[in-house]
């Protein structure tokens, strides 16, 4: 396991202490009143995390894939929905700063760097989530604009988001006749559905967002007509290792409660965390998130070095990572017997944010897919 530079170690530091004071604190609040701390995030942007990716010219602290993981992985330990929605905002400024010309890099990079802009991903459709590339929302041309019409689905922080990446269809059916555009919350014609009632990530509203004869001026594509798919699964390959680095944080947090709390716990004339069976567990649960953070850290250098393997090393973190993380979290519940049933423990929470983590930015199923595919060509 390679050692952490003095840089990604100041990171890691200043980071944890964010969380801790800024994230920790509230985290059981914000997912009772269903509140999306915009606040909070503009603190976290002070920091650097607006635009982890991003060039510094604009205002980013151009770092590594690998200093993202330590970034994510340390901001769930706080609060995992907060963070996996910083991950989100990061995968789309990654998205404009490496896709966008110098214009649009200019007029929307600072913004989202700062966090007083922030930014959603929309790919899902109601017909079309796993199988992304029979997506059905249309952007027509038409003289020096684009008409864009479709719904989006599940897009996470919809409404408080200013900017939209929407990818939609301006060719043929299938992966390459898909482009990807810059949606702002002001353009005519867009509009939210009502922020869903769910079972976790409730720190952030997730809603549709729905297109309704949008007229965007050409200058709002992404990269080129047609390039639309690949740019958007491009970002997915590093939003993985976000989300993935999301469920370790939060399940190192749910294991170090579970350790404080046995050492608590009296039963039978003895601390629990006497008590041999439970130590094992504890030592499982600590080994299993050490080598899915190995496996992570790997995945994370290859997509920093460009190599030919990355997304599918990619995939195989994304899916194991999140369902260690949620294991973990699972079984630290279980260690806490009926007080990790209670909200204020904070545990069941972790063990709602991560659940998602096994579903969204590719179901674990499509993970397998992706490696399958790597293995047999197929
Ligand atoms: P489906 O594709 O209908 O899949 C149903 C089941 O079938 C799943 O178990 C799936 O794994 C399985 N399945 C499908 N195809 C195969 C196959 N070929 N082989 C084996 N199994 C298969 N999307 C965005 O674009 N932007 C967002 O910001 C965003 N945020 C989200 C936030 C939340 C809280 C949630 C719940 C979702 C979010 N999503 C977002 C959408 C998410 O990415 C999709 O839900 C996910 O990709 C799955 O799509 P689906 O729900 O349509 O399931
Ligand atoms: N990285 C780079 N390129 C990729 C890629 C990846 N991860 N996956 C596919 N591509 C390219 C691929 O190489 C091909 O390129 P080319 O046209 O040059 O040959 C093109 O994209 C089409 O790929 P496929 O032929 O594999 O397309 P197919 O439709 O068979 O399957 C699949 C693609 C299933 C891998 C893709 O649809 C997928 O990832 N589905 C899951 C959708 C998803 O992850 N949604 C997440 C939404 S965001 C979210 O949940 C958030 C919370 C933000």
């Amino acid at each position: 396991m390679p050692t952490l530079t003095q840089e990604q170690l100041a990171i890691v530091d200043a980071v944890r202490d964010f969380s801790r004071e800024h994230l920790a604190p509230h985290a059981i609040d914000w997912d009772r009143r269903k509140h999306f701390p915009v606040d909070v995030l503009a603190k976290a942007a002070d920091l650097g995390l607006g635009g982890v990716y991003v060039a510094e010219e604009y205002g980013g602290s151009a770092l590594s894939r690998r200093d993202g993981v330590l970034i994510y992985e340390t901001l769930a330990t706080g609060c995992p929905s907060i963070a996996g929605y910083v991950s989100i905002h990061n995968m789309v400024a990654w998205m404009i700063d490496h896709y966008g010309d110098e214009a649009q890099r200019s007029r929307w990079l600072p913004g989202l760097c700062s966090m007083r802009t922030l930014a959603s991903y929309c790919l899902t459709e109601p017909g079309a989530g796993s199988d992304a590339a029979a997506l059905a929302t249309k952007a027509v041309r038409d003289g020096d604009s684009y008409v864009l019409s479709g719904v989006k689905q599940f897009v996470s922080g919809a409404g408080a988001s200013q900017v939209y990446v929407v990818m939609a269809r301006t060719g043929a059916p299938g992966p390459r006749g898909v482009s990807a555009f810059v949606v702002e919350r002001d353009d005519p014609g867009l509009s939210f559905g009502a922020n869903e009632e769910k079972m976790g990530w409730n720190a952030q509203p997730t809603r549709q967002v729905i297109l309704d004869g949008v007229r965007l001026p050409a200058d709002r594509l992404l990269g080129g007509e047609g390039n639309g798919f690949r740019i958007a699964m491009n970002g997915l390959n590093g939003g993985r290792l976000g989300i993935a680095a999301c469920s370790l944080g939060g399940a190192r947090a749910a294991l170090d409660a579970t350790t404080a709390y046995l050492a608590d716990r009296h039963a039978f004339g003895a601390p629990l965390s006497r008590a041999q069976g439970l130590q094992f567990r504890l030592a499982d649960m600590a080994t299993e998130l050490e080598a899915a953070r190995a496996l992570l850290w790997r995945a994370a250098t290859a997509l920093d070095e460009g190599d030919p393997q990355a997304v599918e090393l990619c995939a195989m973190a994304k899916r194991f990572v999140t369902d260690t993380g949620f294991a973990v979290a699972d079984r630290a519940l279980q260690l806490h017997g009926g007080y990790g049933y209670l909200t204020e423990y904070g545990i069941e929470k972790i063990v709602r944010d991560l659940r998602v983590h096994q579903i969204l930015e590719g179901t674990n199923e499509i993970m397998r897919v992706i490696v399958a595919r790597g293995l047999t060509g197929a």
